[in-house]
């Protein structure tokens, strides 16, 4: 991605695995799309030179057909349409979100909960939660559990990859690892309501499991308990702009709970 360093376009500074092979994946296209872009301008500026009116010209009304350029025009882009569907068949098996990265039994359980307008991060295996804030630790495969407790939203660390829906009675999963410790931007891209343009998050990638274990304890001692779905539905009382929040003492089956409200629908 050469072509690229000194942008500060989040998308295109990768931070983790996924993310570097989609990247990979859009310089390949736009290699591919030069292939047609290059001749269409060197094209248009020789037609300048070649067609314009002069004493030698050749007045051709009857002209209708050359094979050739039937031949160009049509052979590259069906070479471009053939290639990219097929490195777009082998990527999307490849990088399929929900299919696990890393090692099979050691991964770390996040659940995400999409709220009016905030996201809820809790971790099952810590009993904490956090509003509008994940924290990951580096190099570790992470099992993100999504849904949404309100209308469809769209999870999203443009840094480290695949963007993931959030839909409410459902569950969709999305495996990333961070390879670069770091502050990452983490958005909403699936518009949900007035709150949506600031229901943005902060992604924060621990450099060791120690220092990511430092934080679960430093929250663990929070006063703020979610431990019933009602302590929930308080939470989830549309706000905008939200601030970040600690919470200790999280029921491990408040996921779980949260999608079943839905079930009656
Ligand atoms: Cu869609």
């Amino acid at each position: 991605m050469l072509l690229f360093n000194g942008c500060s376009v989040d998308f295109l500074s990768a931070g983790g695995k996924i993310a570097t092979e989609e990247h990979k994946l859009i310089f390949i296209s736009f290699i591919l799309m030069l292939f047609v872009v290059l001749p269409v301008i060197f094209m248009t500026i020789f037609f300048i030179f070649r067609y314009k009116a002069s004493k030698n010209s050749v007045y051709l009304p009857d002209w209708n057909k050359s094979n050739i350029i039937e031949m160009i025009i049509w052979i590259i882009p069906i070479f471009i349409i053939f290639f990219l569907g097929l490195i777009t068949w082998k990527t999307t098996h490849k990088l399929d979100p929900s299919k696990i990265i890393g090692s099979k039994n050691n991964y770390l359980e996040i659940h995400v909960i999409a709220l009016d307008w905030k996201w809820l991060f809790i971790y099952p295996k810590y009993s904490i939660g956090i509003i509008n804030k994940v924290i990951i630790p580096l190099n570790t495969t992470i099992m993100f559990r999504i849904t949404s407790n309100s209308v469809m939203n769209s999870f999203f660390i443009p840094n480290l990859g695949s963007q993931v829906y959030a839909m409410p009675g459902m569950s969709t999963k999305l495996y990333l690892i961070a390879n670069k410790s770091g502050i990452y931007h983490g958005i909403s891209s699936n518009y949900s309501g007035i709150g949506f343009s600031n229901m943005k998050f902060i992604a924060y990638v621990e450099p060791t499991y120690k220092s990511f274990l430092k934080c679960v304890n430093f929250i663990k001692k929070s006063k703020f308990k979610i431990n019933t779905i009602f302590d929930f539905e308080k939470l989830a009382i549309p706000t905008t702009n939200n601030f970040i929040e600690y919470y200790s003492c999280i029921n491990n089956n408040l996921f779980f709970q949260i999608i079943n409200k839905f079930k009656n629908y």
